[in-house]
């Protein structure tokens, strides 16, 4: 089972999509990504063990070389691909629809930041926990937020952030719903951010991972008080 998933963690590092991928050479017609993640849900082992233990283990993987100078960002993209290929497989399983609404959330990652992994899953995992999310995509321009805000009275927002850069937008973004709509919840997460990041900025919470963001909102007063 473990071996499967370092395979799987294996094949998205190398950014081996599928069989019929001909990238590297010597795993030619050998499975990919997405057959291996297929082979793993089919011997039963959990969605989400094959999430963070797989698919993620292999992104980080892909991270730590490029830090390194051992990879670049053309393998960063098709490692990403490789992950988007297998998430499709999982996805139905955290996605059971009917579930109620417990509320509308607002999701993008912030100006200037293109990585959108993460952000996906939070929207995955987010909506299998019975929540709407408006996803406004990548690169999403501060006033963006604001405007979905006041589109979408009582909704919360959810900002990704990958980079050092664009984090810095978080806190432009809470600022001005701070001043419009002072009731707005509003959640952050991505690697770079943190807890202490998030009160110094003023938001309502940082959460390391989508599960526990639900598992927050789906037990807090929150829920109640909407
Ligand atoms: Co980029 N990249 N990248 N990259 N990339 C990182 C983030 C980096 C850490 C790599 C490294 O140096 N080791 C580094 C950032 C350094 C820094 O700022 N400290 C980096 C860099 C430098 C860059 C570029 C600047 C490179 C360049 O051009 N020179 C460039 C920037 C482009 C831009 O955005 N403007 C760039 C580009 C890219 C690609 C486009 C090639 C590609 C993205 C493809 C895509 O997303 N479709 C890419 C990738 C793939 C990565 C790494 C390898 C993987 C990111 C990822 O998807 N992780 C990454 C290294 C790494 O993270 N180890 C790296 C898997 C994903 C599931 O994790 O997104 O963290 P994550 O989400 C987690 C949690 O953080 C959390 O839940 C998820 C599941 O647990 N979470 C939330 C996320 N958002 C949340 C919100 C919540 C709650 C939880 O509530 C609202």
């Amino acid at each position: 089972m473990t071996e499967l998933l370092q395979k799987i963690a294996k094949m998205v590092e190398l950014g081996k999509i599928d069989r019929n991928m001909p990238f590297p050479p010597e795993l030619k017609g050998k499975d990919g990504a997405s057959e291996l993640t297929l082979k793993a849900l089919e011997i039963g082992i959990d969605p989400q063990d094959i999430l963070n233990n797989g698919l993620t283990a292999g992104m980080n993987a892909i991270g730590e070389k490029f830090s390194k100078g051992e990879a670049f960002i053309p393998n960063m993209l098709i490692a990403a691909k490789a992950m988007h290929a297998a998430m499709e497989h999982i996805r139905p399983y955290f996605s059971e629809g009917d579930i109620p609404s417990h509320g509308t959330m607002i999701l993008g990652t912030v100006r200037g930041d293109l990585h959108d992994i993460g952000k996906n899953l939070v929207k995955m995992i987010m909506t299998g926990g019975g929540w709407n999310v408006i996803d406004l995509g990548t690169d999403v321009e501060n006033k963006e937020f604001v405007n979905a805000v006041n589109d979408h009275k009582g909704a919360i927002v959810g900002m990704s952030a990958l980079l050092t850069t664009t984090m810095l937008n978080m806190e432009l973004v809470v600022k001005e719903l701070h001043r419009i709509r002072p009731e707005t919840m509003i959640f952050i997460g991505g690697a770079p951010v943190s807890q202490s990041f998030s009160d110094e900025i003023g938001a309502d919470g940082y959460f390391r991972d989508p599960y526990s963001l639900v598992r927050y909102l789906n037990k807090d007063k929150l829920r109640d008080s909407q």
